[in-house]
């Protein structure tokens, strides 16, 4: 279809370089933009020398001299005295010309001496200098009494939704304008008219949602250089930029002239939308674009520059309403929520078990946000989920996505209120958990708490259809133009859930503190315990061994003396009291090997290890020939040593001790087996365990019932069954205490002969 354009908008893409791409508005180079509205002239000025190298070609109308006697001549020329000496000043001040503007000057024009405000800006290079009209009728009294009236009324309002249209209200009073809007972004930089004030004849556009496209970013991003956008007469051509030819600019940057040319798209979309002329006032916000009040007047409208920036005050006061409002409602937010993380936080602290905290009790996870469908801790290997969250296997995996993303703040939390847009499995449960919220418990991101929210269907009312809208000149040439079609179009969306917000999102985080604090606190406890243990376990050893020396003493003592009356009074004793004598002997011999045991322990507790390679095989054969004259005297053992067993390393006396304790063990409990042999073995098993040899002692005889297999390494532990063998009890427990020290394992099995003992050592550390 042709279409016959706007003809403003036509004249201006003459002069206009730049065409918008199919693709986009965001490239629209606008400050290049080299033409001004016709309301004010622009004459651009070389700081170096204050020469004008630029001006708009339309200074006869506004200030009655002819733009080529303006170009190439110093500003004194151009403005009389008192403007140049203004300029003067704000040139040497700090803060330029802020205070300054508008200079107010008088000029003739057509033979009428006219009042006029002269607006003056300045970057590196250039002044810029704009001259306007300048009403009359606003003196600075009444000026100050809009001003006070307009800030007093908008300090007055209590109720942060009734903010919006008051504020409205106060705009149109002090503008008369036919409508103001409240025009707010969403993060994507939709927006949406939450508040209006207008005419009572006026069709309402509250609630109407407009797409991003219609305020490209370029245009956005110009809002935090200059607060105020005025566009007087859509219908009136614009002025062109004339250029020095001296001038080293080509093309001027007009981003912070308040009269730049308006884009030919926007100039377009005004006219369809049948307005004439519009004023828009930055809601700025922490540093960023929060909204705008867009003004419109169905016919054309000047809006004095005193009245412009008082709009951009009356802005501001806005934005600290806004920062103050919102923060007293999340400050709000945020208590009645913490009452469920403090909640939450004391059981952790009562029940001692973190997990336990989080799921029992009338207060746990679920209960920290409104409106989730479910939630799901995984801590410590343990799962816990409530109400309908997808299956641990399916949050596994959005836990595996966001580790790969390995960004740092999402190590900590992550939220979507579009979980499947990112992570498309999550597609299957966009009913229940259409959004999600996850914190992270450790650095490994395995532990975690998830909170899902279901999805809900929004109805956005879009005023006109979002879509691109591509027109084709007469010429044949197709371009991206504004939409010309304002009527409502209704859209619903669905999969996303209601947003988190930023006050659930720091609860969160609160919360993943306190987890944190407590598992610290956790972690602190452990510590002392085992220092604690540590150190009692120390003054057992140096009591056990403290003792163990004194009791020889006195035992060397009864030993003495029992041998004297053995021998000075044997021979009034009779048969019965030598008897006595004996078993008085066999108990002190019994109680000295106990001590030796003891001390043996305590030994092998303490002090360091002197590592080297060992072998087993002779260590063995020594020990055995040492043992000899214990055993030989009973029975006919068969010991075979295997030869060519690997080397070991350990600590000479402590793998000596190790081999004696375990086949003086072996001796004490052989039993012949059904060929009624007694045999010993001692080896190396084929099978390495953790990268070691492991080594074997084996004798003939009944097996070790499982019950006793790990307590027989326990101290003072005999097997009941064969209470009658002698023994301290202490013996396996030297040797768990001599492998343990050498980083090692020993454990029983019955294989080989009857009763194996298996140990390796991997004192490599040592
Ligand atoms: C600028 N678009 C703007 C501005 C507004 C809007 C407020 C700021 C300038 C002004 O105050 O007029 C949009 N105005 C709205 C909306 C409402 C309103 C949504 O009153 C709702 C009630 N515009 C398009 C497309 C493009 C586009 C498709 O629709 C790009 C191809 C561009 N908009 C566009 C440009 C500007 C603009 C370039 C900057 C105009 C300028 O400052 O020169």
């Amino acid at each position: 279809m042709h279409l016959s354009h706007d003809p403003v908008a036509e004249s201006i893409r003459k002069v206009y370089p730049y065409q918008v791409d199919l693709e986009n508005c965001d490239g629209e180079p606008l400050r290049h933009i080299q033409v001004v509205q016709a309301y004010a002239c622009l004459l651009a000025v070389d700081l170096e020398d204050l020469v004008v190298r630029h001006v708009s070609e339309n200074t006869l109308d506004i200030i009655g001299t002819p733009w080529k006697e303006i170009i190439d001549r110093p500003i004194q020329d151009v403005l009389n005295y008192e403007v140049t000496a203004q300029i003067s000043v704000g040139l040497s001040r700090d803060d330029g010309f802020e205070t300054l503007n508008p200079i107010q000057a008088f000029f003739t024009v057509n033979g009428e001496r006219l009042i006029k405000n002269v607006i003056v800006q300045r970057d590196e290079d250039c002044l810029y200098i704009e001259i306007e009209s300048a009403s009359e009728f606003i003196q600075a009294s009444r000026y100050q009494q809009l001003l006070s009236r307009a800030i007093s009324k908008i300090q007055r309002i209590k109720e942060y939704d009734n903010l919006f249209t008051e504020t409205a209200t106060v705009i149109r009073q002090v503008t008369g304008y036919d409508r103001v809007m409240v025009y707010k972004f969403d993060h994507q930089f939709n927006g949406e008219v939450i508040a209006e004030a207008r005419a009572e004849d006026l069709e309402p556009f509250e609630g109407l949602r407009y797409p991003h496209t219609d305020i490209p970013k370029q245009a956005r991003d110009l809002y935090l250089k200059n607060r105020v956008r005025l566009i007087t007469d859509g219908k009136i051509p614009p002025a062109r930029l004339h250029q020095s030819q001296q001038s080293d600019i080509n093309n001027l940057d007009l981003s912070m002239v308040l009269c730049r040319g308006v884009s030919p798209v926007h100039l377009e979309y005004l006219h369809y939308m049948g307005v004439n002329n519009s004023l828009s006032v930055a809601i700025v916000l922490d540093g960023k674009l929060w909204g705008l009040f867009a003004l419109h007047h169905y016919s054309p409208r000047f809006v004095d520059y005193s009245i412009r920036s008082m709009l951009a005050f009356i802005g501001q006061i806005f934005s600290g309403h806004l920062s103050l409002q919102s923060a007293n409602r999340y400050r709000q937010e945020t208590l009645t929520r913490n009452l469920a993380r403090l909640a939450i936080g004391e059981m952790i602290t009562k029940t001692r078990d973190l997990f336990d905290g989080l799921t029992k009790g009338s207060h746990n996870i679920m209960n920290m946000f409104p409106g989730i469908s479910g939630a799901a801790i995984y801590f410590e290997e343990r799962f816990e989920s409530f109400a309908s969250t997808p299956s641990l296997a399916d949050i596994q995996g959005l836990v595996g996505y966001i580790q790969k993303l390995g960004n740092p703040e999402s190590n900590l939390l992550f939220y979507s209120e579009n979980l499947s847009e990112q992570y498309p499995p999550f597609e299957d449960h966009c009913d229940d958990a259409a959004g999600g919220l996850i914190i992270f418990l450790n650095p490994e991101l395995t532990d975690w708490i998830a909170w899902f929210r279901p999805t809900v269907t929004q109805t956005v009312t879009w005023g006109g259809r979002p879509d691109k809208e591509v027109i084709t000149a007469e010429d044949g040439t197709r371009r991206l133009g504004p939409r010309r079609s304002f009527s409502k179009y209704v859209e619903t969306v669905d999969g996303c859930s209601a947003p988190w917000l930023k006050e659930e999102v720091d609860m969160a985080l609160s919360l993943r503190i306190t987890i944190q604090n407590s598992l610290m606190q956790r972690y602190t406890e452990v510590k002392q315990v085992n220092e604690q243990l540590k150190k009692a376990l120390q003054d057992l050893e140096t009591f056990s061994y403290t003792v163990s020396h004194d009791l020889r003493a006195p035992l060397r003592a009864i030993n003495g003396y029992t041998e004297i009356l053995a021998e000075d009074y044997g021979h009034q004793l009779d048969q019965d009291a030598h008897r006595i004598i004996a078993k008085i002997h066999g108990g002190v011999e019994q109680m000295n090997s106990f001590i030796t045991d003891i001390l043996e322990l305590s030994r092998v507790g303490s002090g360091g290890l002197e590592v080297e390679p060992l072998d087993v095989s002779t260590i063995a054969a020594e020990v055995i020939a040492e043992l000899r004259p214990v055993y030989a005297s009973t029975t006919d053992i068969g010991i075979e040593i295997k030869n060519k067993m690997p080397l070991v390393k350990g600590d000479k006396r402590m793998l000596r001790q190790l081999l004696l304790n375990l086949i003086s063990n072996a001796l004490k409990y052989i039993q012949p087996d059904e060929q009624d042999n007694y045999r010993l073995e001692i080896g190396v098993r084929k099978v390495k365990h953790k990268g070691q040899p492991v080594y074997y002692i084996s004798n003939t005889g009944p097996s070790i019932p499982e019950e006793y297999a790990r307590s027989i390494f326990e101290m003072f532990s005999r097997l009941s069954t064969q209470s009658d063998t002698e023994g301290t009890g202490v013996g396996l427990a030297i040797v768990e205490r001599i492998v343990n020290r050498h980083d090692g394992e020993v454990w029983v099995t019955d294989d080989k002969l009857g009763v194996t003992f298996n140990f390796y050592l991997d004192a490599q550390k040592n």
